[in-house]
């Protein structure tokens, strides 16, 4: 990597913490303050009087609201400007040298014409601010399944957001060291301040927006968004784009998904890591309730992670997950004491809200949270809101951010160096017709391409169409940082390096009936589904064989609790409609058509498989 070490930029660096010994990372600092020019240096430690003190600042200048101590004790409100509310997909890139590396999958622009126009954007483009440095750890603190990031940026809401979702300060750079790798991240809302001009409650840039990265060099540059995971950047750029190109490169996965433990009523503890796409209910599924009649029989739920996972194989031949992030950065909206009474709990305290509604006496609503709402509140943009005045009161996208720590179903070895076991994959996404609650892939490759071939209606979590159902293979389709052909064969491959392999499931909890209603209850219920996969790993539970692949009969589910759930409905629900699949199987191909240049030619052969069984 290109970190530059130069005499002459040492001799120029501005006086770093006496604890800092890295001297490239002091002079790469030097270097990225003598392009933006900020008016201030400031290295993290990552302290809680650091974040005490930096939510202070916030609060006096406008950007964070103190919530009600008494009813939220350390918890802040921000608002964002109404037009930087989401991740930007049009706006992200992924500039190798050559373009097919990228792949049609990723927008791409030379890395010679971006570093041009980067460069003239970010020239003094922190004047009048303050440029924080944080040093900070993806994965607990000197695993080896971690990796370090320094972000250098002027807000200093992502300094606070990356406190709490991540490791950083004085600790990361002990681990650093003198000579340690760092993935080198810069990130400006591009807002500079001339002397004396006021600044906006949420500084971010109208005009120009860019999330980039460098695989080469692995650097991530991002300017004008202040927002989520175009700022906070140890999150999908560097713990998915980056990291999924390193991980191909060193024999790894880095992954969308969730990791939650499942303890039988043996005893016997699983790990199961799951792949959705965004805002799908990954946080609810990370953080489900099994229903009664399952607790009371012995089943538990606990969580390691809630939306990334990277993945190593081990010496004893399987593979093991670790949640590279320390806290969440979860969508509000539809989380309430019966979708996720974890969440809630979690979310009392210590928590940053962004962009939902606030109630009068300074707490926080948003749709979904209870079913009546209060009779007035201040809405996501600041206005008087009443309730049927044809608004939403809290964004669709809008987040909490909140540590892990403070999870009430918290699994104890979240924080384990070597991470967990991961005995099943799963992959699901939000379809309303045609795909079955559940399917367990015949093998490896056939697991491949199920997740390969995933699709999924889409969200608020992203800027553009809403409801439109997308081809999003792995869920990875706006994070993986490489041209999607070589991450399906590294797939494959990553399957030939352990001798125990996950077992590989498609899932989807979102399928409608004639009238439009959801047919599964989804939430606690899912327990239903994921008990019927662990027996399938145990070796314990009976599947059919579809075209599809191997599903559960009626009488495979528990049903305790839920005994008037019809046979018949159960049945519509994992039904296979020939003519709806020889149309998927279609859009399969299209798919691989359009990545053809590196599809691996064993799932051509699963579709023309798949095709003969239809
Ligand atoms: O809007 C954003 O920037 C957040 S996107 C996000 C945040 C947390 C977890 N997942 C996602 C996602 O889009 O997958
Ligand atoms: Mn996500």
């Amino acid at each position: 990597m290109n970190q530059p070490a130069t005499a002459a930029r040492l001799a120029q660096t501005p006086a770093a913490p006496a604890y800092v010994k890295h001297a490239k990372l002091k002079a790469w600092v030097a270097e990225i303050a003598q392009l933006t020019k900020p008016d201030r240096i400031y290295w993290c430690d990552g302290s809680q009087e650091e974040y005490d003190r930096l939510c202070d600042e916030m609060v006096a200048s406008g950007m964070l609201i103190k919530l009600n101590p008494q009813k939220r004790p350390g918890c802040f409100l921000a608002r964002s400007d109404p037009d930087d509310v989401a991740r930007m997909e049009d706006r992200t890139f992924v500039c190798p040298r050559n373009q097919e590396d990228a792949g049609p999958n990723n927008n791409w622009v030379a890395p010679g014409e971006m570093r041009a126009t980067l460069g003239k954007l970010f020239d003094g483009c922190m004047r009048g601010r303050t440029m924080y440095v944080i040093p900070y750890s993806m994965g607990p603190l000197g695993s080896h399944i971690a990796h370090i990031g320094v972000e250098l940026t002027d807000s200093p809401y992502v300094v606070a957001n990356m406190k709490l979702m991540t490791r950083i300060g004085r600790k990361v750079l002990d681990v650093l060291g003198a000579n340690g790798y760092f993935v080198p991240c810069v990130h400006s809302v591009g807002a500079p301040l001339a002397p004396g001009e006021k600044d906006a409650v949420w500084p971010s840039n109208k005009q120009n927006k860019y999330i980039v990265h460098y695989p080469e060099t692995r650097e991530i540059w991002s300017f004008g968004s202040g927002y989520g995971g175009n700022a906070l950047l140890g999150k999908k750029c560097l713990a998915l784009r980056i990291a999924s190109i390193m991980a191909k490169e060193q024999g790894w996965l880095a992954e969308h998904m969730l990791i939650l433990g499942i303890e039988t009523p043996e005893k016997k503890k699983h790990y199961i890591a799951a792949a959705f796409p965004s805002a799908c209910g990954k946080t609810n599924l990370a953080m489900l309730v099994p229903p009664k009649a399952f607790r009371d029989k012995g089943w538990k739920v606990t969580t390691i992670g809630e939306d990334i996972a990277w993945i190593k194989p081990h010496g004893d031949g399987r593979l093991y997950a670790i949640n590279p992030e320390a806290g969440a950065f979860g969508v509000a909206p539809g989380t309430s004491e019966i979708t996720n009474p974890n969440c809630l709990a979690a979310i009392r305290h210590d928590t940053i809200f962004t962009n939902v509604a606030m109630t009068p006496d300074g707490d926080v609503w948003w749709e979904g949270l209870t079913r009546v709402p209060p009779k007035e509140l201040i809405d996501w943009q600041g206005k008087p809101w009443t309730p049927g005045n044809g608004r939403k009161a809290a964004h669709p996208n809008a987040r909490f951010t909140m540590h892990s720590g403070q999870i009430p179903c918290v699994d104890p070895d979240w924080e384990n160096p070597n991470g967990v076991p991961i005995s099943a994959f799963l992959f699901g996404g939000r379809r309303a017709t045609a795909v079955p609650l559940v399917t367990e892939a015949a093998d490896w490759t056939h697991g491949v391409y199920l997740a390969a071939t995933m699709a999924s209606e889409t969200t608020a979590a992203i800027v553009g169409q809403v409801g439109v159902v997308r081809r999003d293979p792995f869920a990875m389709l706006p994070f993986c940082g490489y041209h999607y052909g070589d991450y399906f064969r590294h797939w494959l491959e990553m399957g030939k390096t352990v001798k125990h392999q996950p077992r590989i499931f498609g899932v989807n909890w979102f399928r409608q009936d004639a009238k439009g209603e959801f047919m599964w209850p989804g939430f606690g219920d899912n327990m239903r589904v994921l008990k019927w996969i662990i027996e399938r790993v145990e070796g314990k539970a009976q599947a059919v064989r579809t075209p599809l692949g191997l599903q559960p009969r009626y009488e495979d589910l528990d049903w305790t609790g839920l005994e008037g759930f019809a046979r018949e409905r159960f049945e519509e629900l994992t039904r296979v409609d020939p003519a709806a699949w020889r149309k998927e199987v279609q859009d399969h191909a299209e798919l691989f058509d359009k990545l053809k240049a590196r599809m691996p030619k064993e799932l051509y052969d699963v579709r023309d498989q798949l095709e003969r069984a239809l």
